[in-house]
């Protein structure tokens, strides 16, 4: 039975406290709002207001979730993954007190893609989703009032949150606030100016619930700031943050470089080097180091599963080795990403998992922690869990899709589909070339050598299963099949 209780908002910059009902997130005040969830007394222009907290606290075994999303950082951009030009001892130490994944994978190539398969648990194709949105984009996106894995752990009585990057939709209905979030603040679009804070077209873009929010600072910071006191707020409470930095998504800016100039519509949004890429991985990192730290301060190491990855392979200035390819293709450097996990006590430290896994593959395990049973029709992922705590050696053998889909309203650059299976992955292209390419990703990481001659049976398995996959995940068929 779904709880339901009086809490508190705070909205600081209305100067004002109100009674609520939570679990309807559009009674919630747009601008700065704080929930608290302890029965306290209040004095409000004095008068002093009682509230009676009318349900118990939320079901103690249920663990805080934090899932920190990179932007277009390269597979080998960590210091664990290899990279000998920057460093990155946060998340190298996270690796340590945790589990690191060799053979993750982003839903897709780009960044709408596999945000939308992670916050609806499935294939973004069966959202119609195949490409990035463009800025200001309207009529696209995840689906208006969706369902989403921040909605199912909202019905739980999570706390939610989305600090950074949405790129998920602009319209109303589409937006965090409309998909489950009780909190918002960061950017709508794909990406923006990381001090002045307008998109690429010069619109500002930076938010704070449902409005527009000027803020001076570099974004890293802000996100930083905005999740730390989340963090603080709801400490007592199961609570979910999804923690999307911008960073290292163009424009390039490091955090000491205010007076660089960068401009809307004009090419210097995109300039940028490998040093700048690398102060804003570090600056990234130290700021993810500090979120760390105000979870071991406030003692919920051992109640909260942190999660990192990207959300696709890097772009120009990344490091994808030892990989071919990069953002925007489905070759492993665009596809491939570093991903760990750390929760203490509960999975084991320094251990590496082999087996291949998927951005969706942690929807259906938060979704399995907050108590929601399995659901074909709202999850094409799997419960990782098992696998992570040693209950069974490896996942079961299963197909892994990616597609990249020409679309007449944007530039679509190798339109093609991929399947990966045990060691092998299979790639064709679907512009008129039709050329296909079969490698045993683990022998050949790098997809240099062609073997599609070598194995024409399990080509064509591949190719069928292809086949199948789009059918079923078309605009239109039914989820569960
Ligand atoms: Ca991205």
């Amino acid at each position: 039975m779904k709880s339901k209780f009086l809490a508190v908002i705070h909205c600081e910059s209305r100067n004002c406290l109100k009674a609520e009902v939570i679990h309807n997130p559009a009674c919630c005040h747009t601008q700065h709002f704080r929930v608290m969830f302890r029965m306290r007394f209040l004095k409000v222009t004095g008068l002093t207001v009682f509230l009676v907290f009318l349900a118990t606290a939320h079901s103690a075994e249920f663990p805080n979730i934090v899932f920190i999303m990179s932007d277009d950082q390269g597979y080998g951009d960590l210091s664990c993954y290899g990279a000998e030009d920057l460093k990155t001892p946060h998340l190298d130490q996270l690796a340590k007190d945790g589990v690191r994944f060799t053979d993750f994978y982003a839903n897709g190539p780009t960044c709408t893609p596999t945000r939308a398969g992670f916050l609806t648990g499935r294939y973004q194709q069966r959202l119609g989703i195949d490409n990035a949105l463009t800025y200001q984009e309207t009529g696209r996106g995840l689906e208006v009032n969706g369902l989403t894995v921040a909605r199912d752990l909202q019905g739980k009585s999570y706390a939610t949150a989305l600090c950074g990057k949405w790129h998920l939709g602009y319209d109303s209905g589409r937006t965090p606030l409309d998909q489950g979030f009780d909190y918002f603040f960061g950017l709508l679009g794909g990406n923006h100016h990381y001090f002045q804070h307008m998109d690429r077209i010069g619109v500002p873009d930076l938010w704070r619930g449902g409005n527009a929010f000027g803020d001076d600072g570099y974004t890293t910071d802000l996100i930083t700031r905005e999740a730390i006191d989340f963090i603080r707020i709801n400490k007592e409470r199961p609570f979910f943050l999804y923690l999307s930095h911008a960073a290292p998504h163009f424009p390039f800016q490091g955090p000491g470089d205010r007076d660089k100039i960068v401009e809307p519509k004009k090419k210097s949004w995109q300039v940028g080097d490998r040093d700048t890429y690398i102060a804003m991985v570090e600056h990234m990192d130290r700021c993810i180091g500090e979120t760390l730290a105000e979870i071991d301060r406030l003692g919920l190491r051992d109640k909260t599963l942190v999660i990192f990855t990207s959300d696709n392979g890097g772009d120009i200035h990344a490091r994808n080795a030892p990989f071919s390819g990069g953002k925007s293709s489905i070759q492993e450097g665009g596809i491939r990403v570093p991903c760990i996990a750390r929760w203490q006590g509960k999975l084991p430290s320094g251990e590496i998992i082999s087996a291949p896994a998927i951005t969706m593959d942690w929807t259906a395990t938060i979704r399995r922690l907050a108590g929601l049973e399995a659901d074909p029709a709202r999850e094409d992922g799997v419960d990782l869990m098992p696998l992570l705590t040693g209950k069974i050696s490896t996942l079961p053998e299963r197909p892994l899709f990616w597609r990249r889909k020409s679309d007449p309203s944007r530039k679509v650059d190798n339109p093609s589909r991929a399947v990966r299976y045990g060691d092998w992955k299979l790639v064709e292209k679907t512009d008129d070339s039709g050329e296909r390419f079969f490698y045993n990703v683990i022998k050949d990481p790098a997809e240099t050598i062609n073997v599609i001659d070598d194995h024409p049976e399990i080509v064509r398995k591949l190719s069928a299963e292809l086949d199948r996959w789009e059918k079923s995940v078309a605009l239109g068929s039914n989820p569960s099949e």
